[in-house]
């Protein structure tokens, strides 16, 4: 068996970090035979939730689990990994407006992209699962100089995912059968989920559906507003889902896109399709031995257009409103 691949997660005795913890032990991130050692980072009051959550870690018995490291100081928790996945992050209050936000959840960032900066593996790699992401990740990324920024990414594979979800239940397939699907921008409310070059099979799922109206005011908003649906059918925010897509993020960053396919995620703006500089921006994007491109060239309407200048629009707003943490 070949050394462990350590990961650090952060938030691990949150929601998330429930659902996420037992599948990276199991070995979903990069297969059955690749042991996993654990690094967790939690505040110093959740640590003997946190404790808990080990102790049921330890009685799962997992083969392929060869550390755990329990700790409420980041540089202990992201030494020597080769991959962190941030999931913690302040949670939004009552009456906090996003720009309040933003800035409770910037000494976090800061702090743990200097502790990533200096006691990561050198081959590290980053996915900011704690919102607001992409901005966070931008500020995280800030205070890493010595990792390269390509090495940064916030998810939004959940909203990839859940428009999978859509499309195949609206054309009446299995979900395995739909790719190309983009979601482009922030992971909130802004973001664009884009149908408009996904394939159902071989054929264009535009012409599949056949229905425009319901791929512009059913889709993308349904799409937009799914993680609200779920807090209130359930009255908590999505868990299992959102650690199964960071699962997929990382998973898919490891092994590669599958030949044909394409993958949503967010990565340093690039200046593709006009996007602003200097934000960390979702785009349709390949992998391959660890290193992600942009796909490029694919046509584009009038509404494609205003929709990801609106989202890239936030982006820079939320860019402007973090400018004394970007350092
Ligand atoms: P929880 O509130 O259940 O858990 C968060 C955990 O983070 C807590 O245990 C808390 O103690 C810990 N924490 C807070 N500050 C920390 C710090 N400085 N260092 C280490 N740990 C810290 O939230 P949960 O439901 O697990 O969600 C976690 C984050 O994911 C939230 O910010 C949430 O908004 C975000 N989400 C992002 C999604 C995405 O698609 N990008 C989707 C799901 C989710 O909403």
């Amino acid at each position: 068996m070949s050394a462990p691949i350590r990961v650090a997660v952060t938030g691990a005795a949150g929601n998330i970090g429930y659902a996420l913890l037992f599948r990276i032990a199991n070995g979903d991130l990069f297969g059955p035979d690749q042991p996993v050692a654990l690094n967790l980072l939690e505040i110093t009051p959740a640590m003997s939730a946190l404790e808990g959550v080990a102790m049921e870690l330890e009685d799962c018995a997992f083969p392929l689990l060869s550390d755990l490291v329990l700790t409420d100081d980041a540089n202990r928790g992201f030494r020597d990994a080769n991959w962190c996945m941030l999931v913690g992050a302040r949670p939004r209050g009552k009456g906090m407006l996003r720009k309040d936000l933003l800035q409770a959840n910037g000494p976090i960032f800061t702090g743990q992209g200097k502790a990533i900066n200096d006691n990561a593996a050198s081959d590290v790699r980053v996915v900011v699962v704690g919102n607001p992401a992409n901005t966070n990740c931008l500020i995280a990324m800030n205070h890493a100089p010595d990792v390269p920024n390509e090495r940064f990414s916030a998810m939004t594979r959940l909203d990839h995912n859940r428009a999978l979800g859509q499309v195949a239940n609206r054309a009446g397939v299995p979900v395995h059968a739909v790719s190309r699907m983009t979601i482009w921008g922030n992971h909130s409310a802004t973001q664009y989920p884009d149908a408009g070059h996904a394939r159902i099979g071989e054929q264009l799922a535009t012409e599949v559906i056949d229905d425009e109206v319901w791929l512009r005011e059913t889709f993308i908003p349904t799409v937009q507003e799914r993680g609200a649906a779920i807090i209130q059918a359930r009255g908590q925010s999505s868990a299992a889902s959102a650690a199964n897509a960071a699962i997929d993020h990382v998973s898919t960053w490891y092994h590669g896109t599958a030949e044909g396919d394409w993958t949503s995620m967010a990565i340093p703006s690039t200046g593709d399709y006009d996007t602003p500089a200097g934000v960390i921006f979702s785009y349709p994007v390949v992998i391959a031995d660890g290193s992600c491109q942009v796909v490029r060239g694919l046509s584009q309407s009038d509404f494609d257009r205003e929709r990801i200048a609106a989202t890239g629009k936030e982006l820079s707003e939320e860019r402007a409103a973090v400018a004394d943490l970007l350092g």
